[in-house]
């Protein structure tokens, strides 16, 4: 391995052991959940009496996910499948009401099967039996409380004997078709399933869930699908068949993504080139999520993915492209207003720990994150609601809520993943809960939730810089960085559990042999650093003043990671500098 990896890994704490260890399938061929083989042969049953079943998903990317993995997968089996369209405008669930409007809209249904949703819907439940419908749960979601679903599939139930829990509910869906292809023994049939990792890998990003074990090798699959989806010709040579052969349901989200991708392209939304895990982070799951965020309808979403050549009745798919990129650019725009106003506001007496604000319940999430994010404390961000107020809870790494029992009181509720949840405070005790979130956060252990542990590169190594990790003192160390730059790639992706090392490079204004500004606004900054060391600086103009202004043995630290760029066929180092870290 090439030392600075293996250095910055190891400053990271990453070891040699842990590397071997989080590459592993922890659920590989012939793994079943339990009660995944009686999962399995339920819907065999379903299948062959021609019963009609239909899928209720959840709405955020990974339920999108999971939605499209069995609509697809079931539809490929020859199943009598219908995808339900859950309601947006308010908080994740599955309550009585909809699974009338399901009954109503699907009267001859006789089955349900859930996916990254169902495991705590008990009263909705009760009802869908009450209609004499059988109903299958997967989920991954944990279990609190046994509902009367006829089977369960899902890593985090009660008692549940699984090594490794970190899966999306995508991934869930994605096991179930899995085995059930097992079970069916058709090979292509089997390949055209595993196709569908693709979208496990988009649910995996759009959860955050660990990048260790199976998920690992999920979103690694699901971006190299993507990407050979983007470079064949057409989709029969992506499906390996003909896609005249396969039903439309299963074909058309792929090609549909497909075209997606480049009209994205086209408007300038992502970048050319192979697609990557950042891909889905920064471009597809917040614009799958900003229906959510936005309470928007998700029956033009369904439309968007499973209609097969709208183009050739109307331009209705370039219409439904622009919609969702719309969407989600009122999403932005909309919670930058609504910051800037909280964050001005003077008459928020709970602030920075509790924000009120009369915002779309899907915007609040976001908005905790964005004060988190400025503050470094644990935060939440309320609307009215009855009594007292709801809304997204937002705490750094470190802050154990569950241990700290900052949100303790009798009628507050704080449901959800450890760092990120739901909320609800009744008004009377708004002041506690502050002061407690107070307590906590004062409480937490020093070093935690600060982000920035860097491993610290010393241009040419001079005393002057203090410590440092790494010199870059003869062009053998410039070597050793880039190829530390091509092979950081082979460790994609990267997330919780296995973070990008992230580089301070020190450097005085000695080190800078020329700079110079570049982009059409001049914003951006290229430095040029001794033994070939290339900065590159998007937005980072406002550092050449400082530069220029400084004595020659002056330090700066700057943040960033290295980059392999591609122009005209040559490869380039580069390092790509975030912010600068004051020394
Ligand atoms: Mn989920």
């Amino acid at each position: 391995m090439n030392r600075l990896l293996r250095d910055s890994f190891l400053h990271k704490g990453y070891t040699y052991e842990y590397l071997t260890d989080i590459f592993r399938d922890v659920y590989g061929q012939n793994y079943i959940f339990e009660d995944e083989g009686q999962l399995v042969l339920a819907l065999k049953k379903i299948h062959d009496s021609g019963r009609h079943v239909v899928v209720y998903p959840d709405f955020d990317m990974d339920g999108i996910s999971a939605g499209c993995i069995l609509y697809a997968g079931l539809s490929l089996f020859g199943f009598r499948v219908s995808l339900f369209a859950p309601r947006t405008d308010r908080g994740y669930g599955m309550e009585p009401e909809d699974v009338e409007r399901l009954v109503s809209e699907f009267p001859d249904v006789s089955a349900v099967i859930t996916c990254d949703v169902g495991i705590a819907a008990m009263d909705a439940i009760a009802r869908a039996r009450s209609h004499g419908l059988k109903v299958l749960v997967t989920d991954h979601h944990p279990e609190t409380m046994r509902t009367s679903a006829s089977v369960i599939v899902d890593p985090s139930r009660i008692g549940s004997q699984a090594e490794f829990k970190g899966v999306c509910g995508a991934y869930v869906a994605l096991h179930v078709m899995r085995l059930y292809a097992d079970l069916t023994g058709n090979e292509a049939v089997k390949a055209l399933i595993e196709k569908l990792t693709l979208f496990a890998g988009l649910g995996s990003r759009g959860d955050a869930m660990p990048v260790i074990h199976d998920t690992r090798s999920v979103v690694r699959r699901s971006v190299e699908l993507f990407n050979q989806l983007l470079d064949c010709e057409d989709v029969s040579e992506f499906f390996g068949c003909s896609v005249e052969m396969l039903p439309d349901v299963y074909v058309a989200p792929f090609e549909n993504l497909r075209a997606l991708h480049y009209y994205m392209l086209r408007e300038g939304k992502v970048q050319g080139g192979d697609l990557t895990e950042e891909t889905y982070d920064f471009k597809y799951c917040p614009l799958f999520n900003s229906i959510k965020r936005m309470g928007s309808d998700i029956r033009l979403l369904y439309d968007l993915l499973y209609t097969r050549y709208p183009w050739e009745r109307n331009t209705e798919r370039e219409d439904l492209c622009s919609w969702i990129v719309e969407n989600n650019e009122t999403r932005k725009a909309a919670i930058k207003q609504i910051y800037e106003s909280l964050a001005q506001d003077a008459s928020q007496a709970y602030a920075p720990y509790i924000y009120l604000a009369d915002a779309k319940p899907g915007l609040l999430g976001p908005l905790a994150s964005k004060f988190l994010e400025l503050t470094g404390k644990p935060c939440l961000v309320l609307r009215p609601d009855g009594n007292g107020y709801s809304g997204s809870g937002r705490t750094p790494q470190g802050f154990d809520r569950t241990k700290n029992g900052v949100f303790a009181f009798p009628g507050v509720k704080a449901d959800g993943h450890e760092n990120a949840f739901g909320a609800y405070v009744p008004k009377k005790l708004l002041k506690d809960v502050r002061d407690a979130m107070e307590r906590g956060f004062l409480a937490m252990p020093a070093g935690t939730g600060v982000p920035g542990e860097y491993y610290v590169l010393g241009m040419n190594g001079r005393s002057c810089l203090g410590d440092y990790d790494f010199s870059i003192t003869r062009p053998d160390d410039f070597d050793v960085c880039f190829e530390y730059a091509h092979e950081i790639d082979r460790f994609r992706p990267f997330g919780q559990g296995l973070e990008e090392p992230e580089f301070a490079l020190a450097f005085t204004p000695r080190d800078v042999l020329g700079s110079r500004l570049m982009g059409s606004s001049q914003t951006h900054l290229r430095l040029s650093l001794d033994h070939a060391i290339t900065v590159v600086w998007f937005n980072g103009a406002g550092f050449l003043e400082k530069l220029s202004a400084a004595r020659p043995e002056d330090v700066f630290r700057v943040a960033g990671k290295f980059r392999i760029n591609r122009f005209n066929g040559s490869e380039y180092l580069q390092f790509q500098a975030d912010h600068e870290i004051s020394c």
